[in-house]
Order: C-alpha cells, then sequence, then structure tokens
C-alpha cells in the first residue's frame, strides 16, 4: 500500500497536543506499516480504517483588542487573546456520510443534519462529525449559525397543534450546554428559533473567572431537539484554562496537568454519540430485520426523519451501535504503557447510558463483525481479560472536582461529561467497554446488554507498576513541583498527598447550609397529562418558575419510570444527598449493582440522572445572570413532547422579594 495513506491515517490518531515521545510512537507506527508488507488480514485493513481522529478543531478567527470590527476576517497565529473575539461560522445542512456497521462489517450510507464549519478546508473524516469549539475565559464566542435545511419544514407546525408533539424538524437554535453566561439575548438563548434560510449569530460572553472544562453545544428547539442530536448535531465546546490558584481563588486544572517538557498531558477527545439511523420502505416504514433490528439495503440511504425512532427501548431494539467521534467500534492509536492520558468524554447521544470500562484485550482478537448483541456480549466475554482497569475521575460535567476519585467503572447518562485521567499499564491491546447494568439504573429502564465501544493500542513503554492510583499521585506530586508556584505548591502538593484532594482546583466553593434561602421541588415524570415537571407539561407562554438572583435555593428532585435526567441551564447544582427508596444516602458508596452515584456526593454537576423513586437534594446559587431559560429531562425525545419548565432569574427588590418587571 501507498506510504501516504498510511501517515494520513496516523497523523491524528486521536491524540492532542503530543509530545515527542507519541509523535516517536506514531512514526515508529508509521515505519512499521511502511516497510512491511500489505496488511495481514482484511480485518487489519477494515481496523486500520477505523482509527479514531478527533473531531476537527473548528476554525476560528480571532481578533485583539486594538485591532478593528473590520478586520476580523484576518487570522492571528498565536495563542487566543483574553477579551479578545473567537468568530465561527456554522452552516447547518443535510451531509452524505457513513457509518460503520458491526453487523454487516460494512459502513453504512447515511444522510443527515449537521454542523458544517464553512472554513474548515476539507470535510472531516467523517463528514457529519461536528467541530470542536476551543476557547479561553474572557472571550467573546461570535458563533454564527447559517440554516440551510430545506424552507419545506418537515412536520411543521405539528399536525395536532400541540406544542409538545414533536414539530419543525428543520428549525434549529444553539445551546451551550453548561455555559455560565447569558440565557438572554444573543447569549445561550434557547428560546429563539432559527427558521431555515435564516441566518443568526450568537454572542456568548464568556467571562474572565469562568471554569475552564469539557463543555458542549447542541441544538435546543422545542419539538426538534431530540431528532437532530440524535442525526449528531453535538460538538465538543473545550475551555482551557491557564490560571494558578491564587488562594482563595482556585487555578485551572490544565495548569498541573502538564508533562517535563511543559505540554499538556496526552488528551484523547471523545463524543459518545447514539445516531439511531433507519432506511425507511416504500410506504414510510422503517425497514427491519432479524429481533426488529433497523436494516439498509445496500446503497439505501439512513437517515432521522421521525419520532418513530425514538421512544422507550427503541435504541436497544435498533442494533444500532454507540460512536465515538463518528466511528463505530474505532481504534484508538497512539497509547503508551505507563503514560497518563486526559480522556475528555461528552455523552451526546439521547437514547442509552454508557457504562464505561476498561479491561486487557486478548491478544489477536477481531471485533470487526459482531452481528448481534448476543455477539458483542459473548465476544466481551471471551476477550476482555481480568478486572477493569482502574482510572481517574477528574472533573464531572466539566467542573474539577475536590478530590479525585479512583473508580473501575464511569456510567455517562445522556448530556454527562467525564474527564477522566487513564493509564494503561502495559503494551498490547485494551477493550473500551460499555458493561451490562440493571434495569433501573439506565434511561430504557431495560437490562442494558454489554458491549464492546471501541478498542486502544497500547505500544511500549514503562511500567507504572501493580498500583495505578500510587503511580498516579507520584506522577501528580512531580507535575506539582515543576508547575505551582512557591505560595501555594506545598498547599497543592498537601491535598494530593492527601487522597488525591484537588482543593485548590474547584471552581465552586460549597454551598453551606445558611447559604440556603429557600426550596424547589423538580419531578420529572410521565403521568397523565404527557411529559410533565411537577405534573405539567411544557408551557411555552406560562409563568415560569421564578429564582431570585444572588440567593441559594435547595433542590428536591424526584423521577418516575424509567428515571430521568434532570438538567438545568446557566447556573450547576452541587450534590447533597441521592437517597434511594428506603431513605439511604446512595451519593458515597453507590450501590452494589449500580456504581453510578458513588462519589458524587458534593460533586457539581449540570444534569444529573435521577432513578426512578429516587430523591436527589441538590444546592444551586444564582449569580450575576438575569433572564429566561430551561430545566428539562434529557432524555430529549422527552424534552421536545413536554418534560421542560421555563425558568427564570429576576433581581430581587428590596424587600427581598422579586421583581418582574411589573409596576
Ligand atoms: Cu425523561
Amino acid at each position: 500500500m501507498h506510504s501516504e495513506g498510511h501517515s494520513v491515517k496516523l497523523r491524528d490518531a486521536g491524540l492532542l497536543r503530543g509530545h515527542v515521545a507519541l509523535q516517536a510512537t506514531l512514526l515508529a507506527a508509521v515505519a512499521a506499516l511502511t516497510t512491511g508488507a500489505n496488511p495481514a488480514s482484511a480485518q487489519q485493513a477494515q481496523r486500520e480504517q477505523r482509527i479514531v481522529t478527533s473531531p476537527p478543531a473548528a476554525q476560528v478567527l480571532r481578533a485583539r483588542p486594538g485591532i478593528t470590527p473590520f478586520a476580523l476576517n484576518t487570522i492571528i497565529a498565536g495563542p487566543p487573546a483574553v477579551s479578545g473575539e473567537a468568530v465561527i461560522e456554522l452552516d447547518i445542512d443535510f451531509t452524505d456520510s457513513k457509518i460503520y456497521n458491526p453487523a454487516t462489517g460494512q459502513y453504512d450510507l447515511v444522510r443527515l443534519r449537521s454542523y458544517r464549519d464553512t472554513k474548515q478546508a476539507a470535510p472531516p473524516k467523517i463528514p457529519f462529525v461536528a467541530p470542536t469549539i476551543e476557547i479561553v475565559p474572557g472571550e467573546t464566542v461570535r458563533l454564527t449559525l447559517h440554516n440551510k435545511l430545506p424552507v419545506a419544514n418537515q412536520n411543521c407546525p405539528a399536525p395536532d397543534g400541540n406544542v409538545n408533539t414533536p414539530h419543525c424538524f428543520n428549525r434549529t437554535n444553539l445551546h451551550s450546554h453548561g455555559l455560565w453566561i447569558s440565557p438572554t439575548g444573543n447569549g445561550d438563548n434557547v428560546l429563539v428559533s432559527i427558521n431555515p434560510g435564516v441566518d443568526f449569530q450568537y454572542e456568548y460572553n464568556l467571562p474572565p473567572d469562568h471554569p475552564a472544562g469539557t463543555f458542549w453545544y447542541h441544538p435546543h428547539l422545542h419539538g426538534s431537539t431530540a431528532l437532530q442530536v440524535s442525526s449528531g448535531m453535538a460538538g465538543l465546546l473545550i475551555i482551557r484554562g491557564s490560571r494558578l490558584p491564587a488562594p482563595p481563588l482556585p487555578g485551572d486544572i490544565d495548569t498541573l496537568l502538564k508533562e517535563p517538557t511543559g505540554a499538556p498531558f496526552a488528551e484523547r477527545l471523545v463524543l459518545l454519540q447514539q445516531v439511531q439511523y433507519a432506511c425507511r420502505g416504500d410506504d414510510g416504514k422503517i425497514e427491519v430485520g432479524a429481533n426488529n433490528a433497523y436494516v439498509c439495503k445496500p446503497l439505501q440511504v439512513g437517515g432521522i426523519d421521525g419520532y418513530d425512532q425514538f421512544g422507550p427501548n427503541s435504541w436497544p431494539r435498533s442494533g444500532r451501535y454507540t460512536s465515538i467521534n463518528g466511528e463505530v467500534l474505532p481504534v484508538f492509536a497512539g497509547a503508551q504503557a505507563g503514560r497518563i492520558e486526559r480522556w475528555r468524554i461528552a455523552h451526546a447521544g439521547v437514547r442509552d447510558s454508557v457504562k464505561l470500562q476498561f479491561k486487557k484485550m486478548r491478544p489477536g482478537a477481531s471485533d470487526d463483525q459482531l452481528p448481534d448483541a448476543q455477539a458483542q456480549q459473548d465476544w466481551v466475554a471471551a476477550n476482555c481479560l481480568d478486572a477493569p482497569l482502574s482510572h481517574f475521575a477528574l472533573a464531572s460535567d466539566g467542573l474539577t472536582r475536590g478530590q479525585i476519585a479512583q473508580r473501575q467503572t464511569t456510567v455517562l447518562q445522556p448530556g454527562y461529561r467525564e474527564d477522566l485521567l487513564v493509564v494503561f499499564p502495559e503494551a498490547g491491546d485494551y477493550c473500551v467497554i460499555d458493561d451490562q447494568a440493571p434495569a433501573t439504573a439506565t434511561v430504557n429502564a431495560n437490562l442494558k446488554s454489554r458491549k464492546l465501544l471501541g478498542r486502544v493500542n497500547v505500544g511500549v513503554g514503562v511500567s507504572p507498576g501493580d498500583d495505578l492510583k500510587a503511580f498516579l499521585q507520584t506522577q501528580l506530586l512531580a507535575a506539582a513541583d515543576r508547575t505551582m508556584p512557591v505560595g501555594v505548591r506545598q498547599t497543592v502538593r498537601d491535598d494530593l498527598s492527601n487522597d488525591l484532594r484537588l482543593r485548590s482546583f474547584a471552581p465552586h466553593p460549597d454551598i453551606q447550609t445558611n447559604e440556603i434561602k429557600g426550596q424547589q421541588t423538580a419531578d420529572l415524570r410521565i403521568g397523565p397529562a404527557g411529559f410533565q415537571v411537577n405534573g405539567v407539561p411544557y408551557d411555552p407562554n406560562g409563568a415560569p418558575r421564578v429564582l431570585t438572583l444572588g440567593s441559594a435555593d435547595e433542590w428536591t428532585l424526584t423521577a418516575g419510570a424509567p428515571g430521568h435526567p434532570f438538567h438545568i441551564h446557566v447556573n450547576p447544582f452541587q450534590i447533597v444527598a441521592i437517597r434511594n427508596p428506603t431513605n439511604v444516602d446512595v451519593s458515597v458508596d453507590g450501590e452494589p449493582d449500580d456504581p453510578q452515584y458513588a462519589k458524587l456526593n458534593g460533586a457539581w454537576r449540570d444534569t444529573l440522572f435521577v432513578k426512578q423513586g429516587y430523591t436527589a437534594i441538590v444546592r444551586s446559587r444564582y449569580r450575576r445572570y438575569v433572564g429566561d431559560f430551561v430545566l428539562h429531562c434529557h432524555i430529549l425525545d422527552h424534552e421536545d413532547q413536554g418534560m421542560m419548565q421555563n425558568v427564570r432569574i429576576a433581581i430581587p427588590d428590596g424587600a427581598g422579594g422579586v421583581a418582574n418587571g411589573h409596576h
């Protein structure tokens, strides 16, 4: 095979900001491939094709202070300037793409609504994958959306006239999920509709004190949210920070996670998606095969065109696979034994819970064709060996934790982000597994089978020894010596030595009991009135829930079947307790059959799966921003059907009440 082909594939192996060692690994891999004969088998060639790359970086034009707006179309080299502008343009249109199907061992053709970066020189490897937006605190993000979807709206308005019937599939808007910015006007406003043919410029004024972390963006127009997000319209939104801790102000964890060379730890961007594409017959019905799994004939093109592609259990029944950066059963290349990697993971899917594990893979195991769920389950049992690998949770929903959590399993529900530090102990391949889970632990309320998500190629490196936690601790202490200023170095060291605490990097101080001014409740439930919050389906014109700027409340979150991921915009919340139906708090130790709540006590999130019959107690303070926004279920077809509520943060009046603008 021509050598250029290999080098192109390996150039971006999903690893960012690689240092010299990584480059050496890749060069060695390229050399091995180019000097050797053709790949040993078709499977190996197939797998090389599935080496996953990071989503493309959005092309950002940056203006520095002092440069006139007329110069915005000039690309300025070098690091972004604080207080500058980051200018991004995205088209929204149908995109022809392909998705690997392990049931057949072939790529299926798909045509999906997607984001396209108008300034990208060439389409990404998998064309539907949305670009990653990277910005810094203090920047103004000027993001223009061009809605180029057809004017002939599908299902618009809803035939029954009900706002909670999915409708207007080609209208859109944008949500910057997890950002602490204004929800109004041109800010993170999800109450506007950008119709086909319309351009709209969002202006996200990221405050200089915004936490750095892993966030994401996706459409959020009531009626079409699930359909568009499931089509792949979701991208990573990463805020990179360079602020050292300066007590009492926290620093960015990015300043600690550095190699001896000064380069950041090797990093992988991992965008989990569940694109539930279907092919339809002449009668408009979804084509299905054995066990009602979706099938597409050769040359048939899959798409997402209706809400019959959602609903309880539709995902497991469809036989579709969770993809990573657009690739199904991806291969993560370029890892090295004993080197710490930072995995920035976003669950941008809608219809399945993900229960992540890493296990050593049996040498020579071939994962290329796995016809169904049973085959997946059997394959993992036969080829993924030993106990799951310990990994280390750094941040939940982008917000750095007060203490790193050692885990063997990381559960991601729709909307969640997890930043993990991962060390692979030895050379060889590792399984990335989506483990089985009991019905009560998942958004589908059925026993979830065990699946393979992908594999990691790990090259020769150093041995971290048997105790990965001790290894990580040693590495982080050494990093603190190199990176932390004298005034805080000892504090950071003492915290790391004390069971991997990170108190100098956690962005939000705990909300103490004496700070609580009021109580809020949110009950997410499918009930007599349909998809409800507190017994009422979404009413865009109804009176919003009113919260008071500068105040803090304790929230009681509850959920009916199947359990619902609660998400609120603008201000995150801190988890105080999660009580099971017998009133036991499971937010510290988790549960024997379900680790998803373990070590969540005290953590900050913007999305939390509330299991059926459980009660989550969380606290939130409403800082800086007023205006109208929403809370909702992050099973997005539930949101489209009414499991959403308008929320308003209002300025308090002098008497402690709320001024709504009446007089
Ligand atoms: Cu829900």
